[in-house]
């Protein structure tokens, strides 16, 4: 088989897993996430590497390198999705990850670093409220403890899931700890608009966005809606609403962040009964971790004025703060030197075609912000069609799916030698 076509047609399969009319829907260890990581098994022991899982939910796929003892440099992302999730987000980097492996097998590359293949458990914080949940673990940043004591939206506790059938796969090895890599690659689809409209077929990640995810919970008075006059009202949704909104006043005001408030329950959510209890979620992001702060300060703010001005009871609980990372500028030199014989090697075959390379920062959070805390760590992007993520109609054309398998394979010989300089 063309190694070129495997990217896409195991992106096709896993596409099927979770797939409903508004896109894909795969959280963490529930089946068809566990349904994926069965088949990033199958397609590591087809390929001769060793496999291995961790208590945080992490599954490595190893192929061995020359040298004894190396700590190995670890390449992957994520299998699970939110809940509207396209068929590229974090698979594209599991999956590319793969396949750039069996690229190195079929060279006949001998590197020094042992490589392993990663799907980190939890990226998206779909299930669970911590995104970068097994690689935030792996890096140390959440203990383990913090981790297996989450609750999921679905009222099912960590341990349970994880140890339960949709969990770790039942015929892999659960490591101890987590081991120290030498060094981290991610690819990864832009998510944004930036590339695509620049002709820029291959991103090179200069920065990670710092984000913070905070939970509110506001209560407020049930009542009557027909009976109880405006006057006298302690509305919960009322004041949820006038905080997000000022919360998005801030965000535009402060500049070069952004905010979202995507997740929001009200109780009891009946039409002709005054919300008593709302609960929402608020994403704050900036490569500038002032901002954040900031825009973390501002709702603690806001919901302090609220208690004034409408007599509700707010409470804050942040569910989870990554700070803003800059990638490894060695690996990015190594990266941008692989990318170099890759642009040559496709003029020689395709005569005047002429790859765009381009630095660009990551808006989007990545499980790479987390290991960057303990190794060096660099990304690649390729484009999305229209900017668009996190949504059912996601896409990249397979030239730039096999485009960026072919970048990382190159990039990841050129960071095993680089660090083998050392
Ligand atoms: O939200 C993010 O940036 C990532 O997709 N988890
Ligand atoms: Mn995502
Ligand atoms: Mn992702």
């Amino acid at each position: 088989m063309i190694v070129g076509t495997q990217v896409v047609e195991r992106l096709a399969e896993l596409a099927k897993l979770g797939a409903y009319d508004q896109g894909i829907d795969r959280g963490l260890f529930t089946a068809t996430e566990h349904e994926a990581r069965r088949r990033f098994a199958g397609w590591a022991r087809a390929a001769g590497f060793d496999l291995e899982q961790d208590r945080a939910g992490n599954l490595f796929a190893r192929r061995r390198g020359g040298g004894d003892g190396r700590a190995p440099i670890v390449v992957g992302s994520h299998l699970d999705t939110v809940r509207t999730g396209g068929a590229y987000d974090g698979a594209y980097g599991v999956v590319g990850a793969m396949c750039a492996l069996e690229r190195l097998n079929a060279g006949g590359t001998q590197t020094e670093h042992p490589v392993e293949a990663v799907a980190w458990a939890g990226e998206e914080g779909s299930r669970f409220p911590m995104g970068c949940l097994g690689s935030g673990a792996y890096a140390g940043l959440n203990s383990i403890e913090a981790i297996e004591a989450l609750v999921g939206d679905d009222g099912v506790r960590f341990v349970a899931a994880r140890d339960g059938a949709g969990g770790l796969l039942p015929d892999v090895r659960v490591r101890e700890g987590f081991p120290r890599p030498a060094a981290c690659l991610e690819l990864h689809i832009e998510q944004g608009p930036i590339m695509e409209r620049a002709g820029v077929r291959l991103g090179v990640v200069s920065a990670i966005a710092g984000q913070v995810r905070v939970e509110v919970e506001v209560l407020g008075e049930s009542g009557h809606a027909g009976t109880v006059p405006m006057i006298a009202r302690h509305d919960a949704l009322a004041a949820a609403a006038e905080i997000a909104l000022a919360l998005e006043t801030l965000a535009r005001q402060l500049g070069e962040c952004v905010l979202t408030v995507g997740h929001l329950v009200v109780e009891p959510n009946q039409t002709n009964v005054i919300p008593a209890r709302v609960v929402f979620r608020v994403d704050a992001r900036s490569v500038d971790d002032e901002r954040v702060d900031r825009l973390e300060a501002g709702i603690r703010d806001e919901c302090a004025r609220m208690e004034i001005q409408r007599g509700v009871k707010c409470a804050i609980k942040t569910l989870e703060r990554r700070a803003a990372v800059s990638m490894d500028g060695g690996l990015r030199a190594a990266i941008q030197e692989a990318l170099g014989g890759l642009r040559a090697a496709q003029r020689d075959a395709h005569g005047n075609l002429d790859i765009k390379v381009m630095e660009i920062s990551s808006g989007a959070g990545h499980d790479t912000m987390c290991v960057a805390t303990i190794a060096p760590a660099a990304m690649i992007f390729v484009p999305s069609a229209g900017g668009r993520s996190h949504v059912g109609s996601e896409y990249t054309a397979p030239e730039d799916l096999e485009l960026g398998v072919e970048a990382l394979t190159r990039s990841i010989v050129a960071v095993d030698r680089l660090l083998s300089k050392k």
